[in-house]
C-alpha cells in the first residue's frame, strides 16, 4: 500500500497509530532530533508539511536565498563521518546546496523511512489520564505518542499582510518562503517586491538583472552589511576538514555561536580615529563580523551604537547615485543591529538602474492590492507579479497556528496571546511531555540547535529510565525564566526596533523578548544546570 494509500485508509477507519515520539517539522532541528530520539531506541515519526526536508532550505526558493551564516559553521558538527564527506563549494552557501545537504543527511542516515510528508498537522491535545498526545492532521490522519516534539521553525509562519483586496490582483504574487519548484520567468516583467527585510535585499539584486521593470515597496529603511561570499578553494576546503574541532569549540564559546566574536573593548574608549579604522577594517571582512565582530557595547550603549550606525550610513550614501534616494534607503529611525542585520550583495546598486524605482510606504501608504497592482495614497501602480517579501510571524506564528491543547484542555494560543512564555525557551508550562526543538537563542541556528536538540533527547531518555511518564515545567520556573528573558532583553538595543526579535514586525502581535538574548554559552550553562540537578524546574510524575 503506497504511503498517501495508507493514509488515506488510516483517516478513513479513524485507526490510530501510536508512536514513542512525534516529531513535527523536518527542518535543520527536526531532521536531527529525528535521529538522536532513533538512536534511543524509540518509535518515531516525523510529520512534516513540505514535500520534502530542509524547512527553511526547502521552503525559502527565492532567487539570492542563502546563508549569512559562514558554511562551516552553519553544517551538522554531530557526525565526523558527515563533517568529512560533505564539501562546502561556497563561503555562504546558496539555497539549492543547503537543501541537498539536508537530503544528504536524510540520506546517509536512513532518516526517510521514518518522514510523512505533505502531512499538515493542526492539532495535538494531551490525554492527562493516558499520559500521550493525539495529533491530528489536516488529512483526519490521527496518532498517539507519549512525547511531541515540535521543530516547527522560528521563521515558517509566513506573514501576508491584510492588505485590502490581497485576492483581488489578477497578475501572479507570491510569498518568497512559498516560491515554486518550477522556474518563475520574471523576464521583461513589471515586478513589486514588498519589504526589505534579510529576504529582499538577497533577492533583489538578482532580480533586477531580470525583470522589465521593478517597484520596490520599502516601510522601513534597514541597515545592512556587505556578505562578501567567494567560492571555497580545494585549500580552504582541506582547511575546514582539518580544523573542524576548533571551529565548532569556538563556535560553542562565542556570545552568538558564530566565529566572529565581539570585541572585548568599549567603542568610545577608543579615539575617533582609532574607531574608524576599526569600522573599516569590519567592513572589509565578509560574513557578520560587522555586527558580531564589533565593539562590545555596540548591542547595550545608544551613543556607541550611533557612532557605527552613522558609519554605516555613510557607506550607503556613497553607493547610492540619486542622493533622495540615499537619503530614502538611510536608516535613522532605530539602532544598528536592534533588528536582524541583512547581509547584501550589489543591494544599493540595483538602485542606480533604470528599471528599479523605490517606494517610501511611510511617505505615500499602500491602500489596497487592485486587479491590476497596488494603490498607495498617491497613484496606482500596474504590475505583472507582486512579490511578497513580508517576513514571518516568527517564532510563535508557527506554534500557535498548531491548535496545541495541554492540560484541562488549555489552549496554546490563548495561553501565549499576550507573549511567548516559556521555561529555557523549550517548554511551557502546562503542556507535558511537549518540547519546542527551536533554536530562539541569541544564537547560529545549527549550533545552539544542536545542543537544544540533545538537552531534549536527554531529558526523554532520563523520563523513560526513571520510570516516569510525563514531564512539565512548573509555573513558578516560567515564571522566573519569563522575567529574566525579559531582563537579559531589556539591557539590549533589541526592544528599540520593531523586528521579528520582539513581535513588533506583526501588527497587532504582543510585544516580548522572543529570543533569549544572553550569550550562547550561558545558555547552554543554565540548560545542562537545569538537566545536572535532575531537572530542576520541572514535576516529573
Ligand atoms: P523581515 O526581516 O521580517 O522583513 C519583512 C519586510 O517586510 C520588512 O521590510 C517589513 O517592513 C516588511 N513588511 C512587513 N509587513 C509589512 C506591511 N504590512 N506593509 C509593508 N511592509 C511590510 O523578513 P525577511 O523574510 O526579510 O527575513 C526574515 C529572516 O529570514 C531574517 O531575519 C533572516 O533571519 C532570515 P518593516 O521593517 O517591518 O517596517
Amino acid at each position: 500500500m503506497t504511503d498517501s494509500f495508507q493514509k488515506a485508509s488510516d483517516a478513513q477507519s479513524g485507526r490510530v497509530e501510536n508512536f514513542d515520539a512525534i516529531v513535527i517539522g523536518v527542518g535543520v532541528s527536526g531532521l536531527y532530533q529525528l535521529y538522536r530520539l532513533r538512536e534511543l531506541g524509540l518509535s518515531v515519526r516525523c510529520l512534516e508539511d513540505g514535500g520534502g526536508v530542509g524547512g527553511t532550505w526547502y521552503w525559502n526558493r527565492y532567487p539570492g536565498c542563502r546563508f549569512d551564516s559562514e558554511s562551516e559553521s552553519y553544517g551538522y558538527s554531530f557526525s565526523k563521518e558527515l563533517l568529512q564527506e560533505w564539501d562546502w563549494k561556497e563561503h555562504y552557501s546558496g539555497q539549492p546546496e543547503n537543501e541537498r545537504y539536508l537530503n544528504y543527511v536524510a540520506d546517509k542516515f536512513d532518516l526517510r523511512r521514518d518522514i510523512q510528508f505533505n502531512s499538515r498537522v493542526t492539532s495535538a491535545v494531551f490525554d492527562v489520564r493516558a499520559n500521550r498526545w493525539e495529533v491530528r492532521l489536516e488529512s483526519g490522519q490521527r496518532m498517539r505518542a507519549q512525547f511531541v516534539v515540535a521543530a516547527v521553525g522560528i521563521l515558517s509562519a509566513r506573514n501576508i499582510p491584510p492588505f485590502e483586496g490581497v485576492d483581488s490582483f489578477k497578475g501572479e504574487s507570491f510569498h518568497t518562503s512559498r516560491w515554486p519548484k518550477e522556474k518563475v520567468d520574471l523576464t521583461g516583467k513589471r515586478v513589486a517586491v514588498i519589504g526589505t527585510g534579510a529576504t529582499a535585499v538577497q533577492m533583489i539584486p538578482i532580480i533586477a538583472k531580470e525583470v522589465g521593470h521593478l517597484t520596490v515597496f520599502q516601510r522601513t529603511a534597514n541597515y545592512t552589511a556587505p556578505l562578501r561570499n567567494s567560492l571555497v578553494s580545494d585549500e580552504t576546503q582541506r582547511r575546514f576538514k582539518a580544523t573542524y574541532p576548533e571551529i565548532h569549540k569556538r563556535c560553542k564559546e562565542t556570545t552568538g555561536g558564530f566565529l566572529h566574536d565581539f570585541d572585548r573593548r568599549a567603542a568610545l574608549d577608543l579615539p575617533r580615529e582609532e574607531r574608524r579604522a576599526v569600522y573599516e577594517q569590519l567592513w572589509s571582512l565578509p560574513g557578520f563580523s560587522k555586527w558580531l565582530g564589533n565593539f562590545r557595547d555596540i548591542m547595550t550603549d545608544r551613543v556607541a551604537n550611533e557612532d557605527f550606525a552613522e558609519f554605516v550610513r555613510e557607506k550607503i550614501r556613497a553607493r547610492v547615485k540619486d542622493p533622495a534616494v540615499a537619503e530614502k534607503l538611510v536608516p535613522k529611525d532605530h539602532p544598528f543591529g536592534s533588528k536582524r542585520v541583512p547581509l547584501e550583495t550589489e543591494y544599493y546598486e540595483a538602485y542606480n538602474r533604470d528599471n528599479v524605482q523605490l517606494v517610501d510606504i511611510k511617505e505615500t501608504p499602500i491602500e489596497r492590492i487592485t486587479p491590476k497592482g497596488i494603490k498607495t495614497s498617491d497613484r496606482e501602480y500596474e504590475f505583472d507579479v507582486i512579490i511578497y517579501a513580508t517576513g514571518f510571524d516568527a517564532i510563535t506564528g508557527s506554534m500557535t497556528r498548531i491548535d496545541f491543547r495541554g492540560e484541562g484542555g488549555q489552549s496554546l494560543k490563548d495561553k501565549w496571546a499576550n507573549g511567548m512564555r516559556t521555561y529555557l525557551q523549550l517548554v511551557t508550562a502546562g503542556f507535558p511531555n511537549l518540547f519546542i526543538a527551536t533554536n530562539t537563542a541569541f544564537c547560529n541556528y545549527t549550533v545552539c540547535a544542536e545542543t537544544i536538540v540533545e538537552w531534549i533527547a536527554d531529558c526523554i531518555r532520563y523520563v523513560r529510565e526513571n520510570g516516569y511518564s510525563r514531564i512539565v515545567a512548573t509555573p513558578q520556573a516560567e515564571d522566573e525564566w519569563v522575567a529574566h528573558t525579559n531582563e537579559v532583553g531589556s539591557r539590549t538595543l533589541l526592544s528599540s526596533a520593531n523586528g521579528w526579535f520582539v513581535g513588533g514586525n506583526i501588527e497587532g502581535k504582543a510585544r516580548a523578548f522572543l529570543l533569549y538574548a544572553n550569550p550562547a554559552p550561558a545558555y547552554r550553562a543554565k540548560c545542562a544546570e537545569v538537566a545536572a540537578k535532575g531537572y530542576e524546574g520541572f514535576v516529573l510524575q
